[in-house]
């Protein structure tokens, strides 16, 4: 029996990402929590293991395998039970990993930026100097630390937010389109794959925000698909299940502040295209 271990953080878009997977796989695992806010993710033992200092880090029989569509992947190729995940059509496979893409290319930054401004922003105001300073640093990646400064400085206001707002509008249209040809239910027709997967975790993020339906509302595909994702139980178990209230409760109480900003950028971006 193969052991899989997790090194994870609770509301990590990132790391539900690869529960969801593991969850689709019937796979089970042992999670190791990494607390981002207290600098765990420096910790020298762990930066062995990732030496981006992030998460998730997936360890399988004491193989550590990072990134985390990398780690989907993996997961789907090391446990060939059904579901597949990826289809075995390279053209459909092409397609799915164009949604790697958008989220490793647009979308995650774009989360992590609207999240920042929405509500890490708060949390980072609220704490010790000395860790604040921690949560700026990085380990060799500068443009992150621009970000996050910009974020926490200018809020709704940082070009960075505006990437994001854009990130979100290029992944949302091209999905409309992408359901529209594909017949749904799923981004690349009747089953789901890690297209899907990919997604979900960035969509949901909106969602409990409350800032989803600025995207969607004009998109009919688009909000039968999330409709569908939420039924799906391994997106239940894998992502909702494993948000607790209180970061339900965070999400909600602070998106609604940035709804306003976010929605001029969105308006500007429209009417300049
Ligand atoms: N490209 C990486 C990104 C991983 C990443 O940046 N994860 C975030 C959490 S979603 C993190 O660990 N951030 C470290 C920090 O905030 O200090 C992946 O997909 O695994």
């Amino acid at each position: 029996m193969s052991e899989l271990v997790l090194y994870d953080f609770g509301n990590s878009v990132c790391c539900q990402k690869v529960r969801i997977t593991l969850c689709a796989k019937g796979l089970e695992w042992r999670a190791i929590p990494v607390n981002l806010f207290t600098a765990e993710q420096y910790d020298p033992k762990y930066l062995k293991l990732n030496p981006k200092g992030v998460v998730p880090t997936l360890v399988h029989d004491g193989k550590p395998v990072i990134e985390s569509t990398l780690i989907c992947e993996y997961i789907d190729q090391t446990f060939p039970q059904p579901p597949k995940l990826i289809p075995s059509d390279p053209w459909q496979q092409s397609k799915m990993r164009l949604w790697s893409k958008f989220v490793d290319e647009g979308l995650f930054d774009g989360a992590t930026e609207l999240s920042f401004s929405a509500m890490f922003r708060e949390r980072m105001r609220t704490m010790p100097e000395e860790i604040r300073r921690k949560r700026f640093r990085n380990v060799g990646d500068p443009r992150r630390t621009d970000r996050f400064k910009s974020t926490y400085e200018l809020g709704v206001e940082s070009p960075f937010v505006v990437h994001a707002v854009a990130a979100y509008e290029r992944a949302f249209k091209h999905l409309e389109e992408a359901l529209g040809e594909s017949g749904g239910p799923w981004i690349l027709g009747t089953d789901p794959s890690l297209a899907d997967i990919n997604l979900m975790p960035f969509a949901a993020r909106l969602d409990y925000l409350g800032l989803l339906d600025l995207w969607t509302g004009s998109r009919p595909n688009v909000q039968r698909w999330w409709a569908q994702a939420q039924a799906w139980p391994s997106f239940k178990t894998g992502l909702y299940d494993l948000i607790t209230e209180h970061e339900l409760c965070e999400m909600r109480t602070h998106g609604p502040k940035i709804r306003d900003g976010i929605s001029t950028h969105l308006a500007a971006l429209r009417s300049a295209n």
